[in-house]
């Protein structure tokens, strides 16, 4: 993976699709030679970080587009190497036609993350930090974001090197001995090295503790939209997604599937469901449907109970309360558009005896509908998931090497404590000691394999 880093690379940076603002990049040996190539006016002196105003000329018979060209020398950026940056208009076409220039001009096209892998295979970077990039551009959620931060910060090589430059110092006083075990002198008494390892499997063991997996925070927090039929579920679906994507209807029982759709509330992301309405199924579709909304009940995070205002909404069955008892839970009268100033406080005072939040909105005009989000928005952060935001987040390689050094400093303390001279045993210890400061030598990367590497890049995206 990643074996040639010596020619130049270029991709386009931003994210795909149309946007303002559009980034391709380069790094290599002729990146900024072949950026200048295409930018106007042409630059002399592109010495360290430097940024130009002037124009992309991204075709022959088109227009000059404004454009920015930022320089960084090496050894001073991100890959280490000479990059160039092209910061212009993020129409497709004009990022996509530039690059087709750069690739002309000598650059060939990166593979997902290549920058990101150069950056490492430099030094510029422990694997940590490459798990962190790769995160971040995942990041679905506060929490996520906040565990990606801390990668790319260096939290977990921060609290992991201490132990590891104490585990190799040892190493090196228990090596040493091994040439002298004929010799009555010890570099090392044996208390002072089962002191020592017990002291670095504590600081271990407490990591891991204090530690949630990353993989939990991948889920999105599931909000679900449930109510009698016809109360006009899938019609604020689509208001709050800004999609198309469910069938409304007058017909009741129209949405038979649960339907789940990506949104954005305050600043995390969210699935928002949209389900059969319940209480009122008589075929075995609509059963079946029903059926499938209370498995939704039961799994979702939130639930927004969606009533009509217009007519007395059939209160919620025993069973389906009692399900419903769950926090959190915002009940939304909708249909308000339809109604007069007194029939909507009438409508709002009913849904107050289910007794949680009620929010008035019209799903047909999108009035109230502000006023939700910002609710849920608040709901959400009292969520559990949201409120034990973890010490430190660790990813299943974090843990699997964390938990083989805990191994390896077991077996040492273990042998160091049934032997009166550590000069005994003084090689399986060694042995031990480099099978633990190895596996913590691996969070940062100090050896990888290509597998590893592989897994942890396939996650990237080009130009990152
Ligand atoms: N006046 C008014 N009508 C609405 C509003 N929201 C939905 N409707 C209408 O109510 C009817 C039912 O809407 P849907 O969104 O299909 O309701 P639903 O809850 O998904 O219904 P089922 O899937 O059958 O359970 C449709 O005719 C909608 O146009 C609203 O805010 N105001
Ligand atoms: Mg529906």
């Amino acid at each position: 993976m990643f074996v040639h880093t010596q020619d130049t690379i270029a991709a386009i940076s931003s994210a795909p699709g149309s946007s303002p603002h559009g980034i391709v990049r380069l790094s290599g040996p002729v990146a900024i030679e072949a950026a200048i190539a295409v930018f106007d006016p042409c630059v002399e002196h592109a010495e360290g970080f430097s940024r130009h105003r002037g124009c992309a000329r991204w075709a022959d018979d088109a227009p000059l587009l404004p454009a920015e060209l930022y320089v960084f020398r090496a050894p001073r950026s991100y890959t280490r190497q000479d990059m160039a940056e092209l910061h212009t208009i993020g129409a497709p076409v004009v990022l996509a036609s530039l690059l087709e220039r750069l690739l002309r001009g000598g650059a060939r096209l990166a593979e997902p993350g290549e920058f990101t892998g150069r950056a490492f295979l430099a030094g510029a970077m422990d694997l940590t930090a490459v798990e962190g990039v790769g995160a971040m551009i995942h990041a679905g959620s506060d929490a996520q974001l906040r565990a990606a931060e801390q990668l790319l910060h260096g939290r977990l090589a921060h609290e992991t090197e201490a132990v590891h430059t104490r585990l190799v110092d040892l190493l090196a006083l228990v090596e040493a001995s091994i040439d002298f075990v004929e010799e009555p002198v010890d570099f090392i008494a044996t208390s002072q090295a089962a002191d020592a390892i017990t002291a670095a499997l504590s600081v271990l063991k407490d990591l891991l503790e204090r530690s949630t997996p990353m993989e939990r925070l991948d889920t999105r927090l599931r909000v679900l939209l449930a109510g009698p039929p016809n109360a006009g579920k899938s019609t604020l679906f689509n208001r709050l997604t800004g999609l198309d994507r469910s069938i409304c209807s007058h017909v009741p029982g129209t949405t038979r599937d649960v339907i789940t759709a990506p949104v954005a509330i305050g600043t995390t992301e969210v699935w928002l469901m949209d389900s059969a309405g319940v209480g009122a199924s008589a075929t075995s579709i609509e059963l079946a449907a029903e059926a499938l909304t209370m498995d939704a009940i039961s799994a979702a995070d939130c639930i927004l109970w969606v009533m009509e205002g217009t007519e007395a909404a059939p209160p919620p069955t025993r069973a389906l309360a009692r399900r419903l008892g769950m926090d959190p839970l915002l009940v939304v009268v909708n249909k308000v558009d339809a109604l007069d100033a007194g029939q909507a406080a009438r409508a709002i005072e009913a849904a107050r005896t289910l007794g949680a939040s009620v929010i008035a909105v019209s799903a047909a005009t999108g009035a109230g509908c502000a006023e939700l989000r910002a609710a849920l928005a608040a709901k959400l952060h009292q969520a559990p998931s949201e409120a034990t935001a973890p010490i430190i987040s660790l990813n299943a390689r974090h843990r699997s090497a964390l938990a083989g050094a805990v191994r390896a400093c077991e077996r040492a303390v273990a042998l160091v404590s049934r032997h009166d001279r550590i000069g005994d045993v003084v090689e399986l210890v060694a042995l031990e000691l480099r099978e633990a400061s190895a596996q913590l030598g691996a969070i940062v990367g100090d050896v990888t394999t290509e597998e590893v590497l592989a897994r942890i890049f396939s996650r990237f995206c080009v130009g990152k």
